[in-house]
């Protein structure tokens, strides 16, 4: 059993994060600014960045520990949707990626299933943290967002399962890689395949038929902590293999303050529980 304790009286982020190397505690002067600077620059010219180790090994250790204690609590799920995260619309025209569901099986432990007390849950709540994933965007505004279920996940793929394409339904995302699968399971998008303007239509279709060539791919040991638009990145996981699951955190942010996501989109992901849970408040 790994303990870690942290303190109330410091923002958890300071006691987690790996400031040596990634100096978040202070943006606007020396390395932190010059830190600041480069992640810009790294999201206006790639769409991404990726921050190896960004927690400190005992913290890693403590999170994956603590990942690994709740997941047997978490359901199966199976996770039916097209890319855009909506039902099939049989009206699309032939060839659209609206007429295609995909499918995959995820052990899912939705925010709701995951204690305040979890020093995940702590993380995610970080001010500091919050912050600085806001400055990195360049935002005026960026909040944690307040969907009972989505704000903060855990999902483990177990061997053999892999993450379908699509985009997610906020703008931006940060994972958290708790635990590496043992080979594959690699994470890959194409970064921006999609504008306010349009899709990359000829991007989108050939990763779907199984091209890689345009998507983009890159080694995350545990403790790597990726920030992507995976609103506008089609995105998704490979086929993990080995012997244990790959377990991510997944940390959702929006524009919008208090910015909750549709039922039907929620059902869609979380199934039945969520089913039950909605439908018990609305007969109340
Ligand atoms: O596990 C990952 O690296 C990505 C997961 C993901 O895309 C999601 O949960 O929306
Ligand atoms: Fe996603």
């Amino acid at each position: 059993m790994v303990h870690l304790v942290v303190s109330n009286d410091r923002d958890v982020a300071l006691q987690l994060v790996d400031l040596d190397r990634y100096p978040i505690e202070n943006l606007d002067q020396g390395r932190g600014a010059e830190f600041l600077a480069q992640c810009r620059a790294d999201m206006e010219s790639q769409g991404w960045c990726n921050f190896a180790d960004f927690v400190r090994p005992e913290a890693l250790d403590a999170l994956a520990q603590e990942a690994n204690d709740l997941l047997p609590t978490a359901e199966t799920l199976t996770i039916k949707r097209t890319i855009y995260q909506g039902e099939v619309d049989p009206d699309a025209p032939a060839g659209d990626p609206r007429r295609q569901e995909y499918v995959h099986k995820a052990v899912q432990l939705a925010d709701d299933q995951i204690p305040q007390s979890t020093l995940i849950q702590q993380l995610y709540q970080s001010d500091l943290l919050t912050g600085f994933i806001r400055r990195v965007q360049g935002k005026e505004q960026l909040y944690r967002c307040a969907d009972e279920f989505q704000a903060l996940n855990v999902v483990a793929l177990q061997p053999g399962s892999w993450h379908a394409w699509h985009y997610d339904t906020t703008e931006c995302t940060m994972t958290l890689l708790l635990q590496a699968a043992e080979e594959g399971g690699d994470f890959a998008f194409i970064p921006n395949s999609r504008t306010d303007d349009g899709e990359d239509r000829e991007a989108v279709d050939g990763l779907l038929a199984g091209d890689m060539s345009k998507a983009q791919t890159f080694r995350r040991g545990a403790g790597a902590f990726t920030l992507f638009r995976g609103g506008y990145s089609l995105h998704g996981v490979t086929q993990v293999k080995g012997e244990r699951p790959r377990i991510t955190a997944i940390m959702t942010y929006s524009e919008q303050e208090n910015e909750v996501i549709a039922d039907d989109i929620n059902v869609r992901i979380y199934g039945k529980r969520v089913e039950r849970i909605l439908a018990a408040r609305k007969s109340a």
